[in-house]
């Protein structure tokens, strides 16, 4: 009865986190035998779930929440972060706009690039965004002698508690329209801890559960040999 029940009961845990991890969120790491295991979603694209990919074009998070569509940091507050977005060409602007999704306000410092090297430090200083609203937009207004090709985002990520999810940066025009950013990097992302749903991360998933299987079986013995029942 122990080997079925143990076995079981193994194979049970793995299935329902498996299950418990396909929606949007952070899935935390569930410890199993002192080993995170690896979150896993199941959602188009999710290789690129909360990665600097997510702030390229348009808004498209439509709510507030911990979103995949939106850019994530790798931690909710180990380290303050950045984000550097860029912009298919050099454009006069008037204003940059940040769509801050899931704990806003922990922007505190905004800068703008040019073409030939050109930097300066457009904002510094609180957020205009509150800590304790949902969700956000934040304009910093641009008065600069060139062109914006990139701008960067400081994030004070550590004082801020929870991720601070940007979903997207534009760049408002002085006749109004806006142009969204073509590329992004950051200091770090959640991506990287996601396996794609892709034959590679089926593969990867696999072996995760065979090895689960293969340290619980091992378990089972060793608690089957200290067993002082009859048999
Ligand atoms: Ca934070
Ligand atoms: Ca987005």
């Amino acid at each position: 009865m122990l080997r079925l029940s143990f076995a079981s009961l193994a194979f049970v845990v793995s299935c329902c986190y498996v299950l418990s991890s396909t929606s949007y969120g952070h899935a935390q790491g569930l410890q199993i035998f002192g080993r995170e295991v690896v979150p896993f979603t199941i959602t188009d694209n999710s290789s690129q779930n909360w990665s600097p990919d997510q702030l390229v074009g348009p808004p498209d998070t439509l709510k507030s929440g911990d979103i995949v569509t939106a850019w994530a940091s790798l931690t909710r507050d180990g380290q303050d972060e950045w984000i550097l977005c860029e912009f298919e060409k050099p454009t006069a602007a008037a204003q940059v706009t940040v769509y801050e999704t899931y704990n806003p306000g922990a922007i505190s410092k905004v800068t703008v690039f040019g073409a030939n090297e050109q930097e300066v430090v457009i904002f510094d200083g609180t957020d205009p965004v509150p800590t304790s609203a949902p969700r956000g937009i934040a304009n910093f207004p641009v008065d600069v002698e060139f062109e914006v090709t990139k701008v960067k985002i400081d994030l004070a990520s550590k004082t801020v508690s929870g991720w601070n999810e940007i979903d997207a940066v534009g760049l408002r025009l002085w006749n109004g329209e806006t142009v969204w950013t073509s590329k992004a990097t950051a200091s770090s992302t959640y991506a990287r801890n996601y396996v794609t749903p892709a034959s590679n991360g089926i593969t990867e998933l696999k072996a995760e559960i065979k090895a689960l299987r293969a340290a619980l079986e091992r378990l089972e013995s060793q608690l089957l040999s200290l067993d002082p029942s009859p048999k």
